[in-house]
């Protein structure tokens, strides 16, 4: 018997960027507004504890009226849609086999539900694609990450809508049609069960005047479900080689003790998580969410064949973003909501970074293998990485062990997880190229191997400077993960 040493051949090493946060250029091409770009920065000490990511019809009107002094960080990005040239050779210099990024639905279809595709926006596409592919790069895309057209929120409540799968198919179609020969691999929905956390992120879905927010949400999610699936059976008859993955935020959480009582409460919060998966995985809804659904008054609107649609086109892999894990008790009563993700109670084993998300590279181990287990589906971790504060010598050298301590710690323990007879895709770390927080907006809080001169408010010379990260993480592509 062969002893498997590490990652395979062909492993796919790269990094991962969301439209929303790093092209800029919001209303440039042709571009219709979107979700994100009602999202304005406000400063750590004004966010309070309770800070929520949702904005509300009444402050999106206000926005639109042009009475709102406020920076937009998610309107300008980092600028990629004038720098992306030199972008993707930075990435291709360490050796990117695959790039992560997202299209614009809004510059595609301004209003979301137009008759005709916005042809500049496919151009822009057009062009970020061919340029990846000089490099033998693949782009990983994903359709919907994190902004919906703002005329689909305003018009139809965004996913809450039923009809708003169709004009997802309608844009899933153009772009697959348009990009059959470039792209190969898709995801649908970016962290599909941020929907229920953030509606407003996760879906365009406004909550305020609904009797039951949490049912709307979960409603929102069906639909999201619904058309996952249906465009996972498009793609399949538009490019057989296609690759369609679903795309979890997944938080493990541990029990805080060997209490049964605690195991029970760990037990659930890893099931709320992974219903998710278990629908776009599995294709039907598990059992256990039967009573969950009842103790929250929740009844899921559902139409005839949606269930056999399920069933169907379920995904081709599964990928993940894994950041930190969490902690359950049952003396506590839910998980605390800490920027995007759920944290949860302290683990004492932990360290915890600026932002207080808890590192834990052995969780990563634990939840590859779980995974595997669960699915015995092809897994991609498609976001990982420490959101740090950089400091810029004289010189313009940024000495990032912090991140690089981080992300090697995780990808050790990955290539654990792939001995361990995980099959695993590939890895795009987040934020490849520094971007705005999705959850703070900040442009401070940074994750990449590419330091991008801008501060909070958006000034700076949005110049690209390499950090000690870059060259450690050029050495681990071209050695396939064995020298870390
Ligand atoms: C995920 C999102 C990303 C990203 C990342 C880091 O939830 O998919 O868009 O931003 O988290 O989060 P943050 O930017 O809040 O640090």
């Amino acid at each position: 018997m062969k002893k498997i040493e590490g990652f395979p051949e062909g492993f796919l090493w790269g990094g991962a960027t969301a439209a929303n946060q790093f092209e800029g250029a919001y209303n440039l091409g042709g571009k219709g507004l979107s979700t994100a770009d009602m999202v304005k920065f406000v400063p750590k000490k004004e966010r309070g504890e309770g800070f929520s990511l949702d904005v509300s019809r009444t402050e999106i009107e206000v926005i639109l009226n042009g009475k709102v002094e406020a920076v937009f960080p998610k309107r300008f990005g980092v600028d990629f849609y004038h720098h992306y040239k030199e972008d993707i050779a930075l990435l291709a210099e360490m050796g990117f086999k695959i790039f992560r990024l997202s299209i614009n639905w809004a510059r595609i279809f301004p209003n979301g539900d137009d008759a005709k595709p916005n042809e500049e926006g496919l151009v822009f596409y057009d062009k970020v694609f061919d340029e990846c592919l000089k490099y033998d790069m693949e782009p990983l895309v994903t359709l919907s990450h994190y902004e919906t057209p703002l005329n689909l929120t305003m018009k139809y409540n965004g996913w809450a809508d039923r009809r708003v799968i169709d004009f997802f198919i309608n844009y899933a179609d153009t772009v697959f049609r348009r990009y059959k020969n470039k792209v190969k691999y898709w995801l649908t929905f970016n962290e599909i069960n941020i929907i229920t956390l953030s509606p407003y992120t996760g879906g365009g879905v406004l909550v305020e005047d609904a009797e039951n927010p949490l049912e709307l949400s979960y409603q929102a999610g069906h639909h999201q479900f619904v058309a996952s699936s249906l465009v996972t059976k498009l793609g399949h008859e538009i490019n057989p080689e296609f690759k369609i993955g679903c795309m979890l935020a997944r938080m493990t959480t541990y029990p805080e003790t060997n209490n049964p009582e605690d195991v029970l409460k760990a037990q659930k919060e890893n099931q709320i998580n992974l219903f998710f998966t278990d629908v776009q995985a599995r294709g039907e809804y598990p059992s256990y969410m039967n009573r969950y659904f009842y103790e929250n008054n929740i009844t899921i609107q559902k139409e005839r064949g949606d269930e056999e649609i399920l069933k169907t086109y379920p995904v081709d892999f599964i990928s993940f973003s894994y950041y930190m894990t969490a902690t359950a008790s049952s003396k506590s009563s839910d998980n605390q909501v800490n920027g995007n993700f759920i944290s949860g109670m302290k683990n004492t084993y932990l360290e915890t970074s600026d932002w207080g998300w808890q590192i834990d590279p052995i969780g990563l181990r634990w939840t590859l293998k779980d995974f595997y287990d669960r699915y015995q589906l092809p897994l991609f971790i498609v976001e990982n990485g420490l959101g740090a504060y950089d400091k810029v010598e004289e010189d313009g050298s940024i000495h990032d062990a912090y991140r690089i301590d981080y992300l090697q710690k995780h990808i050790e323990q990955m290539k654990e997880a792939v001995i361990d007879g995980v099959d695993l895709m590939g890895y795009t770390s987040w934020g490849c190229i520094d971007l705005v927080s999705a959850s703070t907006s900040e442009m401070s809080k940074r994750y990449g191997y590419i330091y991008v001169d801008q501060d909070d408010e958006g000034n700076g010379t949005l110049k690209r400077l390499k950090k000690d990260s870059f060259y450690w993480y050029k050495k681990v592509i071209s050695t396939n993960g064995n020298e870390l």
